[in-house]
């Protein structure tokens, strides 16, 4: 795919620290689009989603936390990037925060017939109103798309679920809550902990996730949360723990990943630049991203 197509989310609704809104912005600053198409890909930026801001809305439910504005706001996302993909471009979707990827993967399921999911966090994601310990919907989106949790979520574009548990790898993660733990033995996903990713390395971890992730899929998205990286080389995210993902931990997933051909999809999500080291999170996700669109370290010719 040679044509690139970049739609902002500036949504920071889904989580309780202001700044993530701004995400969009930073990473554009940080070079993506020049780096991008330096890359040999032709790049076209739609532009931001319409968000409310949260100043100018109620918090109507405390366990979901602004549910009818993220509803809408999915809607809309979900509407964009089908169409993007029915373009025949690839949609990556710079957040904000990672509700968003309700309605991204919701875009890709109307899209394709069937989807992988390649989940980079080091949260679950996994909640729901009743497991919630937040009422944040950014710890949703992951059980949402498989079908589990408040309608709202989980049937935004019409229907649900938008993956099957067996092409869903989460890789990265380092704190689940309770709740969440007893859905994602449930569901069935696969789970590549930062325990796994220590003793076998990420290259194997990686050959693996993309191996689940792509059988019998029409195409992988990869929902890339920065704070999967370690808080010292990503530390401008809401909810950063500790011993993550290094710097080239995840560009070697990168580039795994651009090796094996299957990317239909990004979201770049929880870039918070009122939280960063100058823009160190949001150049660090262009890095990544260009490892992930096939940047090498010694290009071939
Ligand atoms: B992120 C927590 N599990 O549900 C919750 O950044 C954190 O999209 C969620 O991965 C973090 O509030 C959501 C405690
Ligand atoms: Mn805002
Ligand atoms: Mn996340
Ligand atoms: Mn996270």
């Amino acid at each position: 795919m040679a044509r690139i197509e970049v739609l902002g989310v500036p949504l920071d609704l889904g989580q309780g620290r202001r700044g993530v809104d701004m995400g969009p912005s930073a990473i554009r600053y940080a070079g993506l689009q020049d780096r991008v198409r330096a890359l040999g890909f032709e790049v076209q930026d739609l532009g931001n989603v319409p968000v409310p801001e949260p100043e100018a809305k109620e918090i109507q439910d405390p366990k979901l936390k602004y549910l009818p504005e993220i509803e809408r706001v999915s809607e809309e996302i979900a509407a964009r990037v089908s169409e993007v993909l029915k373009r025949g471009s690839m949609p990556v979707i710079l957040g904000g925060d990672h509700s968003l990827a309700i309605g991204s993967l919701a875009g890709v399921a109307l899209a394709k017939a069937r989807v992988g999911v390649i989940w980079f966090d080091a949260h679950g994601d996994m909640n729901t109103q009743e497991t919630t310990p937040s009422g944040n919907i950014h710890g949703m989106p992951l059980a949402a798309s498989l079908g589990i949790g408040h309608p709202g979520l989980t049937r935004v574009a019409g229907f649900a679920p938008k993956v099957r548990p067996e092409n869903v790898v989460l890789v990265g993660a380092r704190s689940i809550d309770e709740g969440e733990a007893r859905l994602i033995r449930e569901s069935g996903l696969r789970v590549f902990t930062m325990h796994e990713i220590d003793r076998q390395g990420i290259g194997a971890v990686m050959e693996e996730a993309i191996r689940i992730a792509s059988q019998g899929v029409d195409g992988v998205h990869l929902s890339l949360d920065l704070d999967a990286l370690d808080p010292m080389t990503a530390p401008g995210v809401g909810t950063p723990v500790r011993g993550g993902i290094t710097y080239r931990e995840g560009h070697l997933a990168m580039e795994l990943l651009a090796e094996a051909g299957v990317l239909c999809s990004v979201d770049v999500v929880e870039v918070n630049p009122i939280l960063d080291v100058a823009n160190r999170t949001a150049e660090m996700a262009v890095d990544l991203l260009c490892s992930a669109l096939g940047k090498k370290i010694l290009p071939d010719s």
